[in-house]
């Protein structure tokens, strides 16, 4: 301001020039009064420092730091949640965390398992038992009593789980029905998938459940859901949700020689004597004849009778009267004193009525024991032979 001198013309008008007529200038109004270029400027305590206030540029110098962190922890933020969030997306190393998706696989599995195991006591367990165990279900006996019987081969079995029940074959079995185990083109077990001919009643989902249930590994522990909410069931008796393991042992290997489990279950259910293995052995008709009876609810109640004679060294026709029509297929076996099975034909499990001749050889003198393996645990006696 000190070196501000008032301007004169702020109009920036110059002089007229000498003898230039007064009339031909154009009319502009010059102001009057005390008009000066102070007016523009700022005050002058403001121009003190290279036009700033002592105050005004230590603010400015503030401002300008407290930008710059600005920035730098933005960075610093974007960066670590990139990490984060990457971590998160696909796990952090060194098994900390698992990836996001596959979290959500194995929710989505053990989502599948629950429902499998709602759709297996629903339809299956009538048959295959609760806990997949068939005839050998805590209550097999009582249930047969009452007519009820477990007809399904068990399926909660370590050495069919291994590899034997697989997921294609569980599948297979689902779509085709049960002819497709032993080629019974009268089994008992129904076609479960709509896929099959004809249509069963669960749909490809349905299926994909089931199969997860029976593959389940027994190291894990589900929750029981209820079907329609999807809340955990309570169990009232304790207060606690229901629970369930799955049945496959991941950490099952069959023995060093262990033979892979049959195609057909019923090659396995005692040992060597294959039901349906050995020709059709020819039958004396002059041969003596022993008979035996499985009456109706035979599963429960066994043979009838429970002891037979037959004569030492002596061939003999076994005729199996099968008059049980309502608690499954039967047959009968025998064993001799060590357990080894007898050879007599073909011993195949028919369902009754219906009659069976098998050729018995001559056998030496001893106790021998005979039963039916389907229903081993009900269905057994003893042949005297002497
Ligand atoms: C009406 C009784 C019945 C019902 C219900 C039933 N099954 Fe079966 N299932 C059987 C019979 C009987 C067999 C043996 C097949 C044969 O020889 O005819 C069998 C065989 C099987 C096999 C093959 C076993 C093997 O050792 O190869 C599987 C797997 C199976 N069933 C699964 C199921 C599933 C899963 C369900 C429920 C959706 C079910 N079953 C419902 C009677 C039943
Ligand atoms: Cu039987």
């Amino acid at each position: 301001m000190t070196d501000q001198t008032p301007a004169p013309v702020p109009d920036g008008a110059t002089e007229p020039a000498p003898g230039e007529a007064e009339e031909q200038r154009l009319p502009a109004t010059v102001p009057q009064g005390s008009l000066t270029a102070d007016r523009f400027s700022a005050v002058p305590s403001i121009k003190a420092n290279a036009g700033l206030t002592p105050q005004r540029s230590a603010g400015i110098v503030r401002q300008s730091a407290a930008a710059r962190w600005v920035g730098f922890l933005t960075v610093i933020f974007v960066s670590l949640f990139i990490v984060g969030y990457w971590f998160y997306e696909l796990g952090a190393p060194a098994g900390i965390s698992e990836a996001r998706l596959h979290q959500e696989i194995d929710a989505q599995q053990v989502t599948a398992v629950e429902r499998g195991y709602n759709l297996y006591e629903a339809n299956c367990a009538r048959c295959h038992g609760p806990n997949g165990m068939g005839p050998d279900e805590p209550d097999a006996a009582a249930k047969s009593a009452a007519g009820q019987g477990y007809i399904g081969p068990r399926l909660n079995a370590q050495e069919k789980l291994f590899a034997h029940l697989n997921e294609a074959y569980l599948r297979n079995v689902l779509t085709v029905g049960g002819r497709y185990v032993c080629g019974n083109a009268k089994s008992a077990m129904p076609v479960w998938s709509d896929q099959g001919n004809p249509p069963g009643p669960l749909n490809y989902r349905q299926i994909d459940e089931l199969i997860a249930f029976l593959r389940a590994p027994s190291t894990e522990t589900f929750d029981v859901k209820d079907g329609s909410t999807n809340e955990p069931v309570i169990d009232p008796a304790t207060g606690k949700v229901k629970t369930f393991t799955g049945w496959n042992d991941p950490g099952y290997k069959p023995g060093p020689s262990a033979t892979p489990f049959p195609d057909c279950y019923l090659d396995a259910l005692t040992g060597g004597a294959s039901p349906s293995g050995g020709p059709t052995a020819s039958v004396d008709p002059n041969a003596p004849t022993v008979t035996v009876t499985a009456p109706t609810g035979a599963a429960s109640s066994g043979f009838d009778p429970t002891t037979l004679e037959a004569k030492a060294n002596t061939a003999f026709t076994l005729v199996f009267d099968n008059q049980d029509a309502t608690s499954g297929p039967h047959n009968v076996v025998i064993s001799d004193p060590s357990g080894a099975a007898v050879s007599m034909g073909d011993t195949a499990f028919f369902s009754g009525p219906a009659k069976r001749n098998y050729a018995v050889p001559a056998l030496p003198a001893g106790t021998y024991t005979f039963v039916c393996q389907v229903h081993p645990s009900t269905m057994k006696g003893t042949l005297e032979v002497k």
